[in-house]
């Protein structure tokens, strides 16, 4: 039996609190469970957020294990190494591997029927173990793929345009990470194709502001590290967002991490593409139209995954 109302959540560090506390004041559940190896962190945390919860709305909030989470609607799991100055998220990803190869059968043993959303780095590798690890249908199998990096994108053609990011539309696809890209050739604000809205704000030199927006959101994360040393707000809201497209059984379109299955000839990989996500989770891929240019580099981000994922021990 899945509560509706439950929410589990692995991995208390930066990302997991702040998406434990995005959660709380989004109303959509009325429960949600801590849990990491470090039971003080979770119970720390739990009675932190607890405590704002009587200005948002009431909520059981606590420290547990994985039995508590067995009923939930969703696991979020962000447990694992994060990034470090200097570091690629695929420099991750056997660290992260071996912590999932101790979260997920436990995940599997207690028999979970809800959503699991992945998030923890390399976020389409950690998609694709845990798609095996888990025994779940893989299309309850989620990674939070490149949903931050589209919103990266949004905001700074938001910036650049002098428009509101929620009317800019457009895409980053492929590897959340270095190989990824942005789908210019379909972007566009509100129906007008991105080249004329641009021209329409004065910007003419289509090319260099392309290349110069794609690698600022490449990079963001690279940026905040060496700044901050984590990144946190922006995954947190992506994770809340994708709360509410399955607890509300929207069928938003959000770029998820989920496994091809053919489409663009990709088979067998985790990787974003934009997806219809619902109650049910990933529903189905929707066929953006790329062009030759873009195809050749979703093909070339699929490669540089599978070359990882080949090298991997699942
Ligand atoms: P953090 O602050 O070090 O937190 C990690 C937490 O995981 C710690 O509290 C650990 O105790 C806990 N943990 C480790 N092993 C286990 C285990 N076996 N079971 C339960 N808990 C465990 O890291 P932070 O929160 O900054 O990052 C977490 C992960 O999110 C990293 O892999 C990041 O790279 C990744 N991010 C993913 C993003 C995305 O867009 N998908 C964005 C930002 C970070």
């Amino acid at each position: 039996m899945v509560n509706d109302r439950k929410v589990a959540i692995v991995g208390c560090g930066f990302v997991g609190s702040s998406s434990a506390f995005a959660l709380m004041q989004s109303g959509l559940f009325s429960e949600m469970v801590l849990i990491d190896v470090d039971r003080d962190r979770a119970e720390g945390e739990a009675l932190d957020i607890s405590h704002g919860a009587p200005f948002a709305s009431p909520m059981k909030i606590y420290a547990g294990d994985y039995k508590d989470a067995a009923d939930a609607a969703i696991i979020v799991v962000t447990a694992g190494a994060a990034q470090k100055p200097g570091e690629t998220r695929l420099d991750l990803v056997n660290k992260n591997v071996n912590i999932f190869k101790s979260i997920i059968p436990q995940i599997r043993e207690v028999g979970f029927e809800g959503i699991l959303l992945i998030v923890s780095n390399p976020v389409d590798v950690l998609t694709y173990a845990a798609i095996k690890m888990s025994g779940l249908p893989e299309s309850r199998v989620i990674g939070s793929g490149t949903v931050l990096d589209s919103a990266r994108l949004k905001d700074a053609l938001g910036a650049h345009l002098g428009v509101d990011p929620r009317n800019v539309h457009a895409y980053i696809i492929g590897e959340h990470g270095d190989s990824e890209l942005a789908v210019w050739s379909s972007a566009n604000v509100s129906g007008v194709p991105l080249h004329d809205f641009c021209e329409m704000r004065g910007h003419f030199d289509h090319e260099a502001s392309e290349k110069r927006i794609a690698d600022e959101v490449k990079n963001a994360a690279y940026e905040i590290i060496n700044k901050k040393h984590a990144t946190y707000y922006g995954i947190a809201m992506s994770v809340k967002r994708l709360c509410t497209a399955i607890m509300r059984d929207e069928k938003h379109i959000l770029p998820v991490s989920s496994l091809m299955v053919g489409e663009y000839g990709l088979e067998d990989i985790a990787i974003s593409m934009p997806t219809i996500v619902g109650r049910n989770g990933v529903e189905c891929r929707v066929p953006v139209s790329l062009d030759e240019d873009e195809l050749a580099e979703l093909h070339r981000s699929a490669s540089a995954l599978k070359d990882v994922i080949d090298q991997v021990d699942f």
